[in-house]
């Protein structure tokens, strides 16, 4: 005669907390201690006080699986609902998904946490905007958001600056190279967009200074964060800036300054701002020509420092 499951069993659609981390690879441990930091999974117990899982769950967790091992923090992604997750997952192919999945690997000739620049270069030599696009969602696939930041995005305006002095690059290339980084960042920023419910930050850029990259890439960051961004684009008057900050009380204005604005004019634009900022609004200034720290001003040196105030934040 079969057996009368007892009343500890799981019920249907139910599972024990052995067979979610089974059905999804994450450990019960793993799974224990989200709920413990995050409250993000929704456990009933048995009478016992054992856990019991919906079998939904399996479906969310193995998308946050597959984002975790593109480089998000479970504090980014465990929050959402599965439907939530899908245009993040959508930032990538499926083939990239499974290179990630498998140790992260990279194309054949790149080590790991290699940015490939150079490969970048030539697709931007070539003006190939198909292969620029497929690389740089490769990198941003496997490197994960920070890391691309810097190290690929960055370095390849840095290389980029290096080829037009040195002559190997023309206007053309680097108007090439900069449109197609400026589309890819909008575009892998849209869907943390979407979803985030944190600080409001206005992101911009000192009168006079064009250059985009900085305040594109600040935003992304800002983005993946969960922070509320809103962006006022290159050479923006003061006043302006100090407008929209008070007109949306917001947290806070991240400055870029690019490294062609002279030091003096990138001290006398930020003072500026400070001053007519309301004192509630934080100012954090970035970038290679931001001026030294002052007054109710806080200076990054780089992306990273920034990001883990911006994690102690969230
Ligand atoms: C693309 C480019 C242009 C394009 C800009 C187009 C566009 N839509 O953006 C064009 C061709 C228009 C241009 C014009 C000029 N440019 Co230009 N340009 C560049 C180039 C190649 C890339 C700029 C870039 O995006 N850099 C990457 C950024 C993101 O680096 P970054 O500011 O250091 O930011 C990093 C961090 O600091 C941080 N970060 C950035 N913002 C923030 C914000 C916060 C809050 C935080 C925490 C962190 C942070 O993140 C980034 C990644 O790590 C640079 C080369 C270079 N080395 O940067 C030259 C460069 C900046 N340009 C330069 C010059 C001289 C000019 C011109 C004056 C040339 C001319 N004679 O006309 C004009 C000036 C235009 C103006 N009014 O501002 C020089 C500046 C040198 C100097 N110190 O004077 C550079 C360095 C080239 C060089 N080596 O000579 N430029």
């Amino acid at each position: 005669m079969p057996r009368r499951p007892s009343s500890d069993a799981p019920g249907p659609g139910l599972l024990s907390i052995g067979a979610l981390a089974t059905a999804t690879g994450i450990p019960a441990q793993t799974l224990r201690t989200w709920e413990r930091r995050y409250g993000a999974l929704e456990a009933t117990r048995k009478p016992s006080g054992h856990r019991l899982y919906p079998v939904s769950l399996v479906t969310r967790l193995r998308k946050v699986v597959t984002l975790l091992e593109r480089g998000h923090r479970p504090g980014e992604v465990l929050m959402l609902t599965s439907s939530e997750l899908d245009p993040l997952l959508a930032l990538a192919p499926e083939g990239a998904t499974e290179s990630a999945r498998a140790n992260r690997t990279a194309p054949a000739g790149l080590a790991p946490g290699d940015s490939g620049v150079d490969e970048l270069m030539r697709a931007a030599q070539q003006l190939d905007r198909a292969s620029l696009l497929a690389l740089l969602r490769e990198r941003w696939t496997r490197l994960g958001p920070l890391e691309f930041l810097e190290e690929c995005a960055g370095r390849l305006m840095i290389e980029i600056g290096a080829a037009w002095r040195a002559g190997s690059f023309e206007i053309r290339h680097e108007h090439f190279a900069t449109a197609c980084l400026a589309g890819f960042l909008r575009e892998v920023r849209e869907p943390f967009d979407r979803q985030a419910r944190g600080a409001l930050v206005i992101t911009a850029m000192l009168p006079g200074d064009i250059h985009e990259g900085g305040v594109l890439m600040s935003s992304v960051l800002l983005a993946v964060r969960g922070c509320r961004v809103l962006n006022l684009g290159t050479d923006i008057p003061i006043e302006q800036l100090a407008a929209a900050a008070r007109e949306r009380s917001a947290d806070a204005v991240a400055l870029s300054v690019s490294s062609a604005v002279a030091p003096r004019r990138a001290a006398s634009g930020v003072t500026k701002l400070r001053a007519l900022l309301p004192r509630s609004t934080a100012l954090w200034v970035g970038g290679g020509g931001a001026p030294k720290p002052s007054r109710g001003v806080r200076c990054f040196a780089t992306l990273a420092d920034w990001d883990r105030m911006l994690a102690a934040m969230a």
